[in-house]
């Protein structure tokens, strides 16, 4: 492969990095990280924040901005609170919110990691406001997380990217259900590599998939463990439309690592892990939003058409 060094850089870091951290806060926490993000109607951008106190359990908070960049109005208290009294999957909190708006529903759906005993599972509520929620509970029990929602029906059934952990592996998988509630059909979409590669035997789904005139755009994360720690790094792929189970094209370099201060140093250094993207009106910027070292809230810029182009540069047929 011939390597262009000037273009394997896909995203650029907005120079107020980080936007959000545990100081802006109304109330006391310890950090503020991994956010789902969308956009409301009234062009809003509104980040759904997972929040984790010092008791080391997390909540969500959400944050709201005219341009998606400054200015956050942050919610006064918790938005969405773990419930471990009817739902006792959440018992040590509720971590890294996707947000899908549904069409059909006329609602955002939440695909979030519930936390406890049993380890991490997929849980699932709706919200019409993101003031009050409607849950349905765990839809993939554990190990599993980093899991979101596809904002339309596949074939006639919703469809929802999950993350299972495996003994020979940790890969990216796909369900279907008639009704949000009963999942089946499992595939496995994405295979971690193996051996020397960044993304060698951990990855999982970074934010939710966007639809392009070219198929289904993924952001997903690869672990790779060195001697000093995690490195956790983003790569993107294309899947057909129709079939999301089948991949297109693959990047083989990653193409965001953590690089900055806010980045490598934290609660946990050497950490890129975004939940959320909003597409600009523009139908091609998007705003990537992550959480950097699991300590602080940061924005990536990048374009779909940009990402589409070096996927047939620097991706391979899979
Ligand atoms: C992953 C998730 C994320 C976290 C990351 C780095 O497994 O738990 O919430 O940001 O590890 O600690």
């Amino acid at each position: 492969m011939m390597m262009q060094p000037n273009r394997l850089d896909l995203f650029a870091r907005h120079p107020a990095n980080p936007i959000l951290q545990a100081s802006d806060w109304p109330y006391p926490i310890n950090s503020v990280f991994n956010p789902g993000a969308t956009v409301l109607a009234d062009g809003t951008t509104l980040l759904l924040c997972r929040v984790e106190d010092r008791r080391g359990h997390s909540h969500f908070c959400a944050a709201r901005s005219a341009n998606g960049l400054d200015h956050w109005q942050i919610d006064a208290h918790p938005t969405f609170a773990p419930d471990p009294q009817q739902y006792p999957e959440e018992r040590w909190g509720i971590e890294d919110p996707r947000i899908t708006y549904l069409e059909e529903l006329a609602a955002y759906g939440v695909v979030y990691t519930s936390y406890a005993t049993g380890g991490p599972g997929v849980s699932l509520a709706t919200t019409t406001d993101f003031k009050t929620f409607t849950r349905y509970g765990v839809v993939m029990q554990p190990e599993n997380k980093d899991a979101a929602l596809f904002p339309v029906r596949i074939n006639g059934l919703w469809a929802m990217i999950h993350r299972p952990i495996g003994a020979q592996g940790s890969h990216i998988w796909m369900s279907l259900s008639p009704d949000l509630r009963h999942w089946g059909q499992h595939q496995c979409m994405l295979e971690a590599r193996k051996g020397g590669w960044w993304d060698a035997n951990k990855i999982g789904l970074s934010p939710p998939p966007i639809a392009t005139e070219e198929g289904w755009l993924m952001i997903y994360h690869g672990v790779r463990m060195t001697p000093g720690g995690c490195l956790y790094r983003l790569g993107v792929a294309l899947f057909d439309t129709e079939h999301p189970e089948r991949c297109l094209r693959r990047g083989e370099p990653w193409v965001l690592s953590p690089h900055t201060e806010y980045e490598r140093h934290g609660d946990v250094p050497n950490v890129i892990f975004p939940c959320g993207v909003t597409v600009l009106p523009d139908g091609d910027t998007l705003h990537v939003y992550y959480g950097a070292a699991d300590s602080c809230v940061a924005v990536a810029i990048g374009s779909i058409r940009q990402i589409l182009d070096w996927l047939t540069i620097y991706g391979v047929a899979t």
